[in-house]
C-alpha cells in the first residue's frame, strides 16, 4: 500500500513531531498562534511520545506510522494505542491541509470530482461545513476519495479514513482544543472560517494525484 502522507506515515519509531509547514501565526486571525502553539507544541506533540512510548520495546516499533495504524485498527484490545498513533498521523495531515491564503475554490480534477459527486461546489461546500459542524463530540471531518468523485465523512476521536483504506485528501479537526481559544464554542464559525480562508485545495490535488499514480 502507498504512503498517504510521505515523511510521517513511512516515518519509525522513534516518531519525531513535524514541523509546522508555515508560521505559527500564519493562519492568523482564522487560527491564532495561541491555539497552533498549544495545539501543535503541546497537544500534538504528546501524541507522538505516548506512541513512541506505547511501542517501545514491542514488536510494533518495527512499523511505520501508517502500517502501525492498520495493524492495531485490527485489535481492539490495541485501541489505547491505535488513539495516540492515529491522532499522531491526523494532526499531520491537518496542518497540510491548511495554508496561508487557503480556502477559494479548487479547479481541474478536483473540481470534476466535486461535480460529479455534488452537483456544484456550494453544494459539496454546505456539506463539509454541515458535517463539520454536526459531528457530536470529538473528531474530525474529511474529505476522501470516492471512486471517481469526492465525499465527505466524519470520524469519531481519534479514528482516521486511513484505518479503512479509504483515501484521505484534507481534514478539519472539530476537537474543542481546535477552536475554542479563537471561537470558544462556535464550531460553525471555525469551520466556516476554514473552509473559506485556510483549506489548502492544492494538498487536495496532491493527495489525489497520488492515489490514482
Ligand atoms: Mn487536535
Amino acid at each position: 500500500m502507498t504512503t498517504v502522507l510521505p515523511q510521517v506515515g513511512d516515518a519509525r519509531p522513534p516518531f519525531e513531531l513535524p514541523a509546522l509547514p508555515y508560521a505559527e501565526n500564519a493562519l492568523d486571525p482564522y487560527v491564532s498562534s495561541k491555539t497552533l502553539s498549544f495545539h501543535h507544541g503541546k497537544h500534538h506533540r504528546a501524541y507522538i511520545e505516548a506512541t513512541n512510548r506505547a511501542v517501545s520495546g514491542t514488536q510494533l516499533a518495527e512499523l511505520t506510522l501508517e502500517e502501525l495504524i492498520r495493524t492495531v485498527a485490527q485489535n481492539p484490545d490495541d485501541s489505547a494505542i491505535f488513539n495516540v498513533a492515529a491522532q499522531a498521523w491526523n494532526h499531520a495531515f491537518y496542518w497540510r491541509s491548511l495554508r496561508p491564503k487557503g480556502g477559494g475554490a479548487p479547479s481541474g480534477e478536483v473540481l470534476e470530482r466535486i461535480e460529479r459527486s455534488f452537483g456544484d461546489f456550494d453544494r459539496f461546500k454546505t456539506s463539509l461545513a454541515a458535517a463539520a459542524a454536526g459531528r457530536f463530540g470529538s473528531g474530525w471531518a474529511w474529505i476522501v476519495a470516492d471512486g471517481r468523485g469526492i465525499a465527505v465523512e466524519t470520524t469519531h476521536d481519534a479514528d482516521t479514513p486511513i484505518a479503512r483504506g479509504r483515501v484521505p485528501l484534507a481534514t478539519i479537526d472539530v476537537w474543542e482544543h481546535a477552536y475554542y481559544l479563537d471561537y470558544q464554542n462556535r464550531r460553525p464559525a471555525y469551520v466556516s472560517a476554514v473552509i473559506e480562508h485556510l483549506l489548502d485545495w492544492s494538498f487536495v490535488g496532491e493527495n489525489l494525484s497520488r492515489a490514482e499514480g
